[in-house]
């Protein structure tokens, strides 16, 4: 088993053209936390957030949404940025970032792994 600590991401890049972007991420296929009205440059803290417990690796998959989010509905349908496998292999390797980049996106997410 290991713990997943996120800490912040950091919108590098906004996907939408007009106005700003309303984040969202996934682990496991279950909405885990977002934002609103997020623009290039700005830095949320995500260390309010309960560790996530996985076992063996946890999939992290970053989406932007264009309308609000409705219970149960198929995440397909928005924006999808990027996706990666986090390991129980990170354990004790300290801070991690991980570029989320696509549909014209550009995000970093800073995480700890513990046991
Ligand atoms: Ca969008
Ligand atoms: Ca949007």
């Amino acid at each position: 088993m290991a713990r997943l600590k996120l800490i912040s991401i950091t919108c590098k890049d906004e996907q939408d053209w007009l106005g700003s972007d309303e984040p969202f991420l996934t682990l496991g296929n279950k909405v885990i936390w977002q934002a609103h009205g997020v623009d290039a440059g700005e830095a949320l803290c995500m260390e309010g957030l309960a560790e996530v417990s996985f076992f063996a690796t946890t999939k992290v998959v970053l989406y932007e949404s264009d309308h609000d989010l409705e219970e149960g509905e198929d995440l397909s349908k928005h924006d999808k940025i990027g996706e990666w496998t986090i390991s129980e292999q990170l354990i004790g390797k300290g801070e991690q970032n991980l570029d989320f980049v696509g549909n014209g996106a550009h995000y970093l997410l800073k995480f700890f792994v513990f046991p």
